[in-house]
């Protein structure tokens, strides 16, 4: 009896790897980031590869890193290795729901989880460069960061949490706090940093398509399978991962262009001022 129970809820990484290549939409959504993050790399290694100052090159290093990152988590979902079957608590829309894998109905959902843990590596890299680029303080920048790693790291917990459906929620709420922190930074204390640094203009392009792409994702959260599920696996992969393509590689592109050709506006030292590397 033990054993059958057992199989039942034991998906294999090489059946949900051949799941995804029978599903069209949720298949092309991995791949085509794949390849676009790979392009991205190449692009952005290109592009980059004249610069000479430091904070530029810095700023380079941290945008490089949101590709670089992109590519392996997509390699980890269509891989299988980061996708599973998780069985959703009671009351929740899904809660009856199966899926067809390997020839055999397995109860639960398909859960992309591995996207709520590499978004805690490559966003944290993304406003490493908004704050660079602004020029803003090192308290700033560490509070945006680890705000915006806790809000990954909440939101996996409520993706991976299958005991109550009400602390799934719970876990979404403390996500959504930890995300108003990145905001008010955002929207309230880099854009005079950036003013006072001279990079206002593609700092206040940059944070207004950063703060509208990036509300798209807890919506996408709330209303895919993890939520209330009323769009398929299929559409929410999509949907994340198109809000990716302008978040990500697009949002790259521009910083990197404005990097490469306003080199000496962005440069500066790094060391807070007064100080330099010979005072220690
Ligand atoms: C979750 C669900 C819980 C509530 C909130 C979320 C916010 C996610 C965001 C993700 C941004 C990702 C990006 C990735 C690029 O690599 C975790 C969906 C607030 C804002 C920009």
């Amino acid at each position: 009896m033990e054993s059958l129970a057992l199989q039942q809820s034991e998906v294999t990484q090489t059946e949900i790897f051949n799941w995804i290549l029978g599903e069209p939409l949720l298949a092309s959504s991995l791949y085509v980031n794949i390849a676009l993050a790979g392009l991205s790399i190449l692009l952005f290694v290109y592009m980059t590869s004249n610069l000479e100052d430091n904070r530029a090159k810095l700023i380079a290093v941290s945008v490089l890193l949101v590709p670089t990152v992109s590519v392996s988590s997509y390699t980890g979902l269509a891989s299988g290795l980061t996708i599973d079957v998780i069985q959703m608590p009671a009351t929740h829309a899904a809660e009856n729901a199966t899926v067809n894998i390997g020839g055999q109905s397995v109860d639960g959902v398909i859960s992309l989880w591995g996207r709520y843990l590499t978004w805690a590596l490559s966003t944290p890299a993304i406003l490493l460069a908004l704050g660079l680029l602004a020029d803003a303080d090192g308290t700033s920048i560490f509070t945006a960061i680890t705000f915006d790693i806790a809000m990954c790291v909440t939101g996996l917990g409520a993706a991976l949490t299958t005991s109550s459906h009400l602390l799934r929620w719970f876990w979404y709420f403390i996500s959504c706090a930890c995300f108003a922190v990145v905001v008010y930074i955002l929207l309230t204390q880099w854009p005079a940093d950036a003013a006072a640094a001279g990079t206002a203009d593609i700092f206040n392009k940059l944070k207004i398509l950063t703060v509208v792409l990036w509300l798209g994702y807890p919506i996408i959260w709330a209303l895919g399978v993890e939520g209330i599920a009323v769009l398929p696996v299929g559409i929410t992969s999509w949907a994340y991962s198109a809000l990716d393509i302008l978040a990500k590689y697009f949002f790259a592109f521009l910083v990197l262009s404005y990097v490469v050709s306003n080199e000496s506006v962005v440069s500066g030292s790094i060391m807070p001022s007064g100080a330099s590397p010979a005072d220690d």
